[in-house]
């Protein structure tokens, strides 16, 4: 990776992945790739941002060509939630912007990243320490839009030689930028209640285990896959990479250590509890161990004192 442009560089993770790339590779070569919302503080004072739409192939290209990109890390996408409530919104961003840049990575010779995600999974997936290779027949829209990404990121690469990689990511949870309309966002959520508020009302039902990651860990995985030997990938689209695994039960006891007046209790919404059921309980990650080395920094214990002392700094100020 030399010149990188990062597509949805102000959403969750791009939030956090864009200001890393440029420490590590330099600040005028990584171009931050905007939408709907503009960059703001340091994302937009420490180097270039351009607007791009990946639905529209030539803004793409534009990029790309303006700045001689040689790797897009393409983040762009339509969460969970969001997509079941809009899902023709839904395949045109996840779809139909992956196949734009493909397309133009396929053109001009760049590398792409592009994150798959639990939801890649259905219920006729085995749910607990879901393999690399399984039943992939989800029944939500992300999860259509997931899985066909991953066949076409390998296809990409197959066919075209285009060097395409990817991870399936879990729940994300990080105290910089909010998800935007996920399922797994309460474990996100609860944190924010939980210092403001000392009480929590979860969508998501007890006993209902997730696989999540700290977002330092979600940075982590993206770089080092992107940097790892070809000659060692041997899936390359959707590794699966997990940190732990937890149901709110167990998230909220955790916080409890810290915060012991912390309350929660229930009002599950169907709609996202039944996309988490569908999704894996845990997942086995081995095949990223062995092929390029993945393991993560922060379990539960970490991660919840990390998230708690960084964000009560943060919301106090
Ligand atoms: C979501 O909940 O939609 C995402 C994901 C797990 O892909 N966070």
């Amino acid at each position: 990776m030399k010149r990188i442009l990062v597509t949805g560089s102000v959403g969750q993770i791009g939030s956090e992945l864009t200001p890393k790339l440029r420490e590590i590779f330099g600040n005028a070569n990584v171009i931050a790739g905007v939408n709907r919302t503009q960059p703001t503080g340091e994302l937009k004072e420490s180097g270039p941002f351009e607007t791009v739409n990946c639905t529209d192939i030539k803004q793409v290209e534009s990029v790309v060509k303006k700045y001689k990109v040689d790797t897009i890390i393409h983040l762009a996408a339509i969460l969970s939630a969001v997509a079941e409530a809009k899902p023709n919104l839904a395949w045109e961003v996840n779809i139909n912007g992956l196949y734009n840049v493909l397309e133009v990575a396929r053109e001009h010779k760049c590398a792409v990243f592009t994150p798959s995600s639990i939801g890649a999974f259905g219920l006729s997936t085995p749910l607990d320490d879901t393999p690399q290779d399984t039943i992939q027949r989800p029944n939500t829209m992300y999860g259509v839009t997931k899985v066909s990404g991953e066949l076409l990121c390998d296809y990409y690469h197959k066919r075209f030689g285009v060097d395409t990689r990817g991870v399936r990511y879990p729940g994300i949870i990080s105290n910089v930028t909010l998800p935007g309309g996920g399922t797994t966002d309460y474990a996100v959520e609860i944190f924010y209640e939980a210092i403001k508020n000392k009480k929590y009302t979860s969508y998501i039902k007890a006993g209902t285990f997730l696989d999540m990651m700290y977002m330092p860990d979600a940075i982590k995985a993206a770089i080092e896959l992107m940097e790892a030997s070809p000659a060692k990938l041997e899936h390359r689209n959707a590794f699966n990479v997990t940190a732990m695994s937890f149901d709110p039960e167990i998230i909220a006891a955790e916080i409890r250590k810290h915060i012991p007046q912390f309350a929660m209790d229930y009002d599950v919404d169907p709609v996202r509890q039944a996309i988490a059921e569908s999704w894996p309980n845990n997942m086995d990650d081995s095949c990223a161990r062995e092929e390029w080395g993945w393991k993560p920094d922060y379990e539960l214990p970490a991660m919840t004192k990390d998230m708690i002392e960084t964000l009560s700094e943060k919301l106090s100020q």
